[in-house]
């Protein structure tokens, strides 16, 4: 497959998924360092207080990314770590332990992407409403400025917030992920669009603070992939992935244009607005223009996707896997064609050049007798979902890269430390890193920029 000269092959991580050092230096609680020692919430009973101890081996780790030929690497920053009330005074350990990872990965010749906000909000300010709160959206600005002005000599590309889906959805919809919350659809459209909020004030104070600063958005989502390439399941898969439906219980919580239209288009989805709009903070319009940022690459988190196709009543119907479709560990279906038709979709509707900021598979990774993790089964995943990415290339979307989800194995959320995405196995009782058959090929990928998929 042909990729362009200068695509982006990476891989990521998140701050809380793998620093552990959850109380050290001076750090301040996230809601994931509350949540997580709350009974009931994480399936193995676990949390990210140790996890694979990044904080204290990153020095290393960067190496070993070095050595397998990484040149861009994707992880985000504990706002705790830097302002342990989330407001007020700046925990200098914490700048300086991003500082100096910043350096140790320039240093490895490897290119940082920054996310400002992987999902650890500080404790101080979930007591503060959180998301909840009008006054989210200047926290966030007053964070970003102090991380703009320590990292940014270094750091030129940024990512605002990582998958706000999930957030809101998981956080605040279903409260399976912290902070635990079962909002009304009142308060989702209101914690949504404080976030979008955030998102724009972020970006404003981003291209003030860092000169030639590049800054993107990661929203996740399945796309809905057509089941045939007939134009009829085309055009109903396309009209289906930006479709807003009215639901009463979690309101706009996982829609991709709800969360995008505003911040590519500056405005909300006519059909979301029908059910939503009455929600709606004051001045909501006016804040169209603050959340509306000019964006230098869209970036989306693509694992699955759904077939969809033209019904018999002219809607668009979706067409359920059949008995023994193949999944991952987390049961999520694989379908590569979301790695074509959801950044040819999104590209059309937005115009903006796509990044992959996540894709990835997870499994039951073992090490065998041998002493090796062999990973046939991502290695097959990552192979057909980089041919359909280029096959989108081929057909004209600019995609910039491409982020694998995630280098290591490492603290999966609600489901704790069970399931492995990691191109690096880590024994958790030892912290033994391991690169698995997966990294190895991977390695031939970005070493040939894709010619040997
Ligand atoms: O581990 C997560 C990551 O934090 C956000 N995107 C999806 C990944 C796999 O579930």
């Amino acid at each position: 497959m042909q990729f362009p000269r200068d695509f982006l092959w990476g891989t990521a991580t998140s701050s809380y998924q793998i620093e552990g050092a959850a109380n050290e230096d001076g750090k301040g609680k996230s809601i994931w360092d509350v949540f997580t020692h709350a009974p009931g919430t994480v399936k193995d009973r676990s949390n990210g207080d140790v996890a694979i101890d990044h904080y204290h081996r990153f020095r290393e780790d960067i190496r070993l990314m070095a050595k397998m030929g990484i040149r861009n690497y994707r992880f985000s920053i504990s706002w705790g770590r830097i302002l342990p009330d989330g407001t007020g005074t700046v925990n200098e350990k914490g700048l300086a332990f991003y500082s100096e990872l910043v350096d140790c990965l320039l240093e490895n010749g490897i290119r940082p992407f920054c996310t400002l906000y992987h999902w650890d909000l500080p404790y101080a300010l979930h007591l503060r409403g959180g998301w909840l709160s009008p006054d989210m959206p200047e926290w966030f600005a007053n964070y970003t400025t102090i991380v703009a002005d320590a990292l940014g000599d270094r750091v030129k590309d940024f990512i605002t917030i990582n998958e706000p889906q999930c957030i809101i959805g998981s956080g605040y919809a279903l409260g399976v992920h912290a902070p635990g919350l079962k909002c009304c659809a009142a308060d989702i459209v209101r914690a949504a669009h404080h976030l979008m909020l955030a998102h724009g004030r972020a970006v404003q104070v981003l291209r003030a603070h860092v000169p030639g600063v590049r800054v993107g958005y990661a929203p996740c989502g399945d796309p809905c992939v057509p089941y045939t390439n007939s134009p009829e399941d085309i055009a109903a898969a396309r009209e289906e992935y930006f479709t807003v439906h009215i639901d009463e219980k979690v309101g706009p919580a996982w829609n991709i244009a709800w969360f995008s239209d505003p911040v590519m288009l500056g405005q909300y989805p006519a059909d979301g607005l029908v059910g939503y709009e009455q929600y709606l903070p004051d001045g909501w319009q006016e804040d169209l223009k603050t959340i509306h940022q000019p964006l230098d690459f869209y970036g989306q988190n693509i694992y699955q996707g759904q077939w969809w196709r033209r019904g018999a009543d002219g809607k668009p119907e979706h067409v359920r896997y059949p008995a023994g479709h193949p999944h991952n560990a987390l049961e999520w279906p694989i379908n590569e064609g979301g790695l074509y038709w959801g950044p040819r979709f999104l590209y059309e509707r937005y115009h903006t050049p796509i990044l992959i900021t996540e894709n990835g598979m997870d499994a039951h990774d073992a090490v065998s007798l041998d002493g090796k993790v062999h990973d046939p089964n991502r290695q097959d995943y990552m192979h057909r979902y980089l041919r359909a990415l280029g096959q989108a290339v081929a057909d004209g979307v600019p995609v910039l890269g491409y982020f694998y989800w995630s280098f290591f194995d490492n603290f999966e959320w609600a489901h704790g430390y069970q399931e492995r995405f990691g191109l690096v196995y880590v024994n958790y009782q030892t912290q033994e890193r391991i690169l698995k058959d997966s990294a190895y090929w991977y390695q031939q990928v970005m070493a040939t920029n894709g010619e040997n998929l």
